[in-house]
């Protein structure tokens, strides 16, 4: 029966809202935008559609810091506004997820503002701890540079903030806060909402000792994740919120949790039908794969790292629980700049590649906005050119410690979070059709070439051919179902794998290089049927597998 569960052949569409489109001109997307683009989205074929957080938010880390979780911010419109976005999604046969972001709040929300009273019944709704020796509780950095505690002067005690100062991390010990939490999930699923992506979920158990981290590299900080990452009770509060919430939906919903640091052993449980707890969850292995000490400063990704990662999450998840798969979100640079080749000799080519390996694994798919036009880094060059508060105080932090801007701008270009912030690159015109007025990030120079309006009219786009990964998932169930087999482990160039469903079989192979390649073609594969591929092929050799530069293809024998 749960095989049967709708989500294991969607394909996700994610919309950051304040890049997608913009319907008043004040520079930022709004719904009312998002509402006017829905076919865009629709006509690719995908199945549902993630919103990233629309609810009133200072903005300091774009809305992941929530003043209010039951409105809209006026930034983006107000609930009529999202009631007539639902109701579009709706109509056109799709599902809406939003953005759940409970292991923080804003510092202006008012459960935090009230819990600077320690006499106040929110005080246990928050980490609040008095100062050890005078100064911070214990030695844990933030995500975000800087300590992970910022003193109150109100009551002379700290609050723990694994992100910005800004954003205060809520205390899940408090049964009362998660209670709130559940009515307020209830209340948008109320409304139709057809589930959540689950912001960080795997830290909202922190051990309540908060033992001191090992330093890190850098000596300023220690390593709080063990005393948090998959902390001592998550598991106990995404089944009570399981219970509690997602269960009373039964069949309708999707809800994946977002989970850095996770395992494939803690995705197992976390993903398990019988335990109740999550359907999926985005794992961050393969995204870590090119960094080196941090995450800005990375180095190149060696192709055999990525299957072996990859692979062993597939089959770690192969007879219990549920693989999300992804190459971008938000938070990611552009998956043609990172892992293929954005110039303009490669950049269809190696997009369209990158696409077919990652949809033909075992698992749900998620599209992040622009990927399939195949949007590419933006031309960040000084640090006047960053938003993101995360590249913002990395830069600060190092430039204080001693480091000159060009020792740290490299990393911040290659890894930085706006390149995925971009607006959206809709025609050729000069803001890309995003705003009529001054977008709050640039557009990329390139939407004169990169846009939808010219990957409509070409039936050999990025676009077109997301649209037939979304077609061939949606009639194949090898796609869905198959048994995932990797091949070619040691090879540097091919990634290549099987698919077994029934007596159904497929052959993926992609090409992650600039050249032709080629390899030993598995046996039996010899006559099969070419079901997709990205652009020509050279001559076939026999028996063996030979691909042009970037070429991905699918086979299928039956
Ligand atoms: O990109 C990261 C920094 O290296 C990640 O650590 C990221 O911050 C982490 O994946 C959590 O991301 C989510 O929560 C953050 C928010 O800034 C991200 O946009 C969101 O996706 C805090 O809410």
């Amino acid at each position: 029966q749960h095989d049967q569960a709708w989500w294991k052949s969607a394909v996700v569409y994610q919309v950051y809202p304040r890049s997608f489109a913009d319907h008043d001109g004040d520079g930022i997307g709004d719904l009312a935008g998002l509402t006017g683009r829905l076919d865009h989205i629709a006509g690719l074929g995908a199945d549902v559609l993630w919103l990233s957080p629309v609810y009133p938010s200072p903005q300091a880390d774009n809305g992941y810091d929530i003043s209010d979780y039951q409105d809209v911010d006026p930034v983006f419109g107000d609930l009529a506004a999202f009631d007539r976005l639902l109701a579009a999604v709706h109509e056109r046969g799709m599902k809406l997820v939003m953005d759940l972001v409970v292991n923080h709040t804003s510092d202006e929300h008012p459960w935090f503002q009230e819990s600077r009273d320690p006499g106040s019944p929110k005080r246990g709704w928050y980490w609040w701890r008095p100062p050890r020796d005078g100064r911070e509780p214990n030695n844990w950095g933030s995500f975000f540079s800087g300590s992970a505690w910022t003193r109150d002067e109100a009551s002379n005690a700290y609050y723990l903030h694994l992100f910005s100062p800004k954003q205060p991390d809520l205390n899940w010990e408090n049964p009362e806060m998660r209670q709130a939490v559940h009515a307020m999930m209830r209340w948008w699923l109320d409304r139709g909402v057809d589930g959540f992506r689950m912001d960080v979920v795997n830290l909202i158990s922190k051990d309540p000792a908060l033992p001191d981290g090992v330093l890190r590299g850098d000596g300023l900080f220690g390593d709080g994740s063990p005393h948090y990452v998959c902390g001592p009770r998550v598991h106990e509060y995404l089944h009570e919120m399981y219970r509690e919430v997602i269960a009373r939906y039964p069949g309708r919903l999707l809800t994946v949790g977002e989970m850095p640091g996770v395992t494939v052993e803690q995705a197992r449980l976390f993903t398990d039908p019988r335990r109740g707890e999550v359907d999926m969850v985005f794992q961050f292995e393969h995204v870590g794969l090119d960094h080196g000490r941090n995450k800005f400063d990375p180095r190149p990704l060696r192709l055999t790292d990525l299957k072996a990662s990859l692979g062993r999450w597939q089959a770690g998840l192969a007879d219990v629980g549920w693989n999300s798969l992804y190459w971008n979100n938000h938070d990611q640079p552009r998956v043609v700049s990172r892992f293929g080749d954005d110039s303009s000799a490669h950049r269809t080519r190696s997009a369209t590649m990158l696409g077919t390996v990652l949809h033909l694994h075992r698992g749900t798919p998620y599209v992040y906005q622009g990927e399939e036009l195949g949007m590419a880094n933006a031309p960040l060059r000084t640090i006047e050119d960053f938003r993101d508060v995360e590249s913002l105080n990395h830069y600060a932090e190092a430039l204080r410690a001693g480091a000159e801007p060009e020792d740290v701008l490299p990393g911040l270009r290659a890894m930085g979070r706006d390149n995925a912030r971009t607006p959206m690159q809709w025609d050729a015109s000069p803001q890309a059709g995003f705003t009529t007025g001054t977008p709050w990030l640039p557009v990329n120079p390139d939407h004169t070439e990169v846009n939808a309006a010219s990957a409509l009219a070409d039936p050999n786009s990025v676009y077109h051919h997301y649209r037939r990964l979304i077609a061939l998932r949606h009639t194949e169930p090898a796609v869905v179902h198959g048994d995932f087999t990797m091949l070619l482990p040691d090879d540097e160039r091919i990634y290549a794998f099987t698919r077994e469903f029934g007596g159904t079989r497929l052959l993926v192979a992609g090409n992650f290089t600039g050249e032709t390649v080629s390899a030993e073609l598995p046996h039996g594969w010899a006559e099969s049927e070419v079901i997709l591929d990205n652009g020509p092929s050279p001559r076939a050799e026999p028996g063996r597998l030979v691909l042009a530069p970037w070429e991905a293809r699918v086979h299928r024998q039956v």
